[in-house]
């Protein structure tokens, strides 16, 4: 049976990742930090499985970390997907980002070495926040009314200028991560991963923000009509509001508008089942290597905002917003996608929900 160790399991991708491996037969051990209330929603299902194990620690305390590894030696893989993960959580704690999502990846490989655990395979969690405001074109496209476009996507080779202390520590774990393989003959490979939600997202990403308002706002609006009909609700600047009908003018219940930042970046958004199957997948390869991991497609958050409210029969949501400049960000990463052509080819990884599967996936959960 083989064994792996997963940091960040508490977190969505680790939570999809041990379903995975658990599904494989592997033995999983899971490493927790400790917090004051219950941080195990998402692994609640898998806590007496009999192939899981939970075990208490920090990737910022290089002493914990090298215990856990020396306790579990024979370790066939271990993932680092722990993170300060939220890139406008970074702008305001730096330093404790830096600590957790550059330098706990030293911590891990270092011990490693110091260990000398030449055969466990490592997988640091990348992210296309690295590309910041880098990209490629293609060659220019001709379109069918003669003019030229030209596609902007991130690859491989597309160079890093990382916009937000998140992305610099990421983009410092990357490095590290090359040179544990390369220097010093590592089984380490990195997956720079494009956005990927599902309903197991935080709650302050900003798909699942939206999903769940909406399915907030169904539920307060069935707590005083059933019809789903929205044409009686009116608006003010802040809040949504229903009059009831027998007592026209009198104010019966309010509900907060959705309140959100940019919605004009684009993201490359993909289901989290999917790309943990390409996590594994990179460390079954006889040699390791970094991959580009997404759909390929971009969409912006305005999209995003387009399709939910479909779902629930709203065509113009507009009104139900308002656009807070408390969500911008000192610098922003305006446009992503991804090619996935060396995932595709190697790994033999394509994504299997399409964006509109992703989008109906969480509001169906959230409503
Ligand atoms: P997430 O939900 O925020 O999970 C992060 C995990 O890291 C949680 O289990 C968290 O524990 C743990 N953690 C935080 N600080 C820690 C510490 N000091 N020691 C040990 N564990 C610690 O993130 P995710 O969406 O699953 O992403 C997984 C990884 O992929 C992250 O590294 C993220 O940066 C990276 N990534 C994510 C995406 C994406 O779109 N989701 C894309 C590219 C890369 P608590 O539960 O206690 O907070
Ligand atoms: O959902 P987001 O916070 O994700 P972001 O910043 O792209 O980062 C996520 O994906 C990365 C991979 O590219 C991961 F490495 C990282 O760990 C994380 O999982 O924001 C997406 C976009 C941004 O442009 C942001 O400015 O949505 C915009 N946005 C607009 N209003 C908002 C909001 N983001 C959040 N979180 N909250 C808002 O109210």
């Amino acid at each position: 049976m083989k064994k792996a160790i997963i940091f960040g399991i508490t977190g969505q991708d680790g939570s999809h990742l041990v379903d995975l491996l658990l599904k494989k037969d592997y033995h999983v051990i899971g490493v927790i930090r400790r917090t004051s209330t219950d941080s195990t929603p998402r692994i609640k299902h898998v806590l007496d499985d009999p192939n899981f194990e939970l075990i208490q620690g920090d990737i910022t305390d290089a002493h914990s970390v090298i215990q856990i590894l020396k306790k579990h030696e024979n370790v066939d893989e271990i993932y680092n997907l722990a993170a300060q993960s939220h890139v406008a959580v970074s702008f305001k704690q730096p330093a404790l980002t830096w600590d957790v999502t550059g330098k706990g990846c030293l911590n891990i490989l270092q011990s490693m070495s110091d260990l000398a655990m030449t055969k466990a395979r490592f997988y640091q969690a990348s992210s296309s926040e690295m590309f910041g405001s880098s990209f490629d074109t293609k060659l220019p496209l001709a379109d069918n009314k003669g003019t030229q476009s030209v596609e902007k996507y991130q690859d491989e080779d597309t160079k890093f200028l990382p916009q937000s202390p998140y992305a610099i520590a990421k983009c410092a774990a990357h490095y590290m991560t090359r040179l544990f393989r390369e220097g010093y003959g590592f089984h380490a490979s990195a997956g720079i991963l494009f956005n990927h939600e599902g309903p197991r997202r935080g709650e302050d990403f900003v798909t699942r923000k939206i999903t769940k308002w909406i399915g907030d706002f169904l539920r307060w609006k069935t707590t005083y009509k059933d019809e789903t009909d929205f044409s009686d609700l009116t608006f003010s600047e802040d809040d949504i509001k229903i009059y009831p009908k027998s007592a026209e003018g009198v104010l019966y219940s309010k509900f907060p508008k959705l309140r959100l930042g940019n919605l004009e970046a684009f993201r490359d958004w993909g289901y989290a089942g999917d790309y943990v199957e390409a996590m594994w997948l990179m460390l079954q390869q006889d040699v390791p290597d970094d991959y580009v991991i997404c759909t390929g497609e971009t969409h912006t958050i305005r999209e995003f905002l387009d399709v939910a409210f479909k779902l629930i029969g709203i065509d113009e949501w507009e009104s139900f917003v308002v656009v807070d400049k408390r969500f911008y960000r000192p610098a922003e990463v305006d446009y992503l996608r991804g090619s996935n052509a060396k995932a595709k080819q190697r790994l033999g990884w394509e994504p299997k929900h399409s964006f509109e599967d992703l989008v109906k996936l969480m509001v169906d959960h959230d409503s």
